[in-house]
């Protein structure tokens, strides 16, 4: 793919806009979910720039120039609080205490509050995320079968999925009593937890969670938006290639 090629990801989004609207970069993965979410629980008005990282398009020169990871989800507040030039913000946890911060919304404004909120978010950032996603790719898409590395990511993912059990015990959301952004983060990589060889009858206060959470309108919303997208279940031989073997010197596109 030749970025000159393309018509740009950013489709005007450095227009200044009059009315209040985020640009979001997104892909229907675990970690765009968590952004639609957001975006659909706090009914801000926004518009989705398709960034198929299957194609390549992570590595558009347009898109790195706002999430120079090569990774999504990215957006751009157009107007945001201070009145001043346009925002980007990369990675999803940024960008989720970004939204909460800009809103007042899923935060709450306590100090203790906001300790247990972003203790959660970034554990799911820093842990489960990255864990879970190992998990997918020895289990589901390595070219070869590693035992080894198989058994060590769905070991993972179980203690995982035991300390959010137990933490939930005697709370209804990750924070307390409020569904906040660290729920928000955590419950896409959930979702696949067959695929992820977990069995949720050995986890009754996560399930009782992770229904809650799947029930909200919100999520609900979150979710319908993604399947415009891609209904691909699964990576294909292409789409690995362009995925898998990356390294600084081979994250590109062909
Ligand atoms: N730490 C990042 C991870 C984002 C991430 O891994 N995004 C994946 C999709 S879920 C991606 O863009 N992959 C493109 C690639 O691997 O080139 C975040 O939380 O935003």
């Amino acid at each position: 793919m030749h970025v000159g090629d393309q018509p740009s990801l950013l489709c005007g989004a450095f227009v200044h806009k009059e009315t209040e609207m985020i640009d979001l970069y997104y892909w229907p993965t675990p970690n765009g979910h968590k952004i639609t979410m957001f975006l659909e629980e706090a009914g801000l008005e926004y518009a989705i720039h398709p960034v198929d990282i299957s194609a390549g398009d992570q590595f558009r020169s347009d898109f790195l120039a706002i999430s120079p990871n090569n990774r999504m989800p990215a957006i751009i507040d157009t107007t945001p609080a201070d009145g001043g030039e346009m925002v980007s913000v990369f990675e999803s946890g940024a960008i989720l205490l970004y939204l909460a911060e800009k809103t007042g919304r899923f935060m709450p404004s306590d100090v203790r509050g906001r300790k247990i909120v972003t203790e959660w978010l970034f554990w799911q950032v820093g842990g489960l995320g990255p864990m879970a996603g190992q998990n997918h790719h020895f289990a589901l898409y390595a070219p070869t079968s590693i035992p080894y590395a198989i058994e060590r990511y769905v070991n993972e993912t179980n203690r995982l999925y035991g300390v959010l059990d137990r933490h939930l015990e005697d709370r209804a959301f990750l924070a307390g009593d409020r569904y906040s952004i660290a729920d928000m983060a955590s419950y896409p990589r959930i979702v696949p937890w067959k695929r992820q060889q977990q069995n949720m009858d050995d986890f009754p206060n996560l399930r009782r969670w992770f229904d809650m959470v799947r029930q909200r309108a919100g999520t609900q919303r979150a979710y319908a938006k993604g399947e415009a997208y891609s209904n691909r279940p699964t990576i294909t031989e292409e789409g690995k290639a362009v995925l898998f073997g990356q390294t600084a010197s081979r994250a590109s596109v062909a």
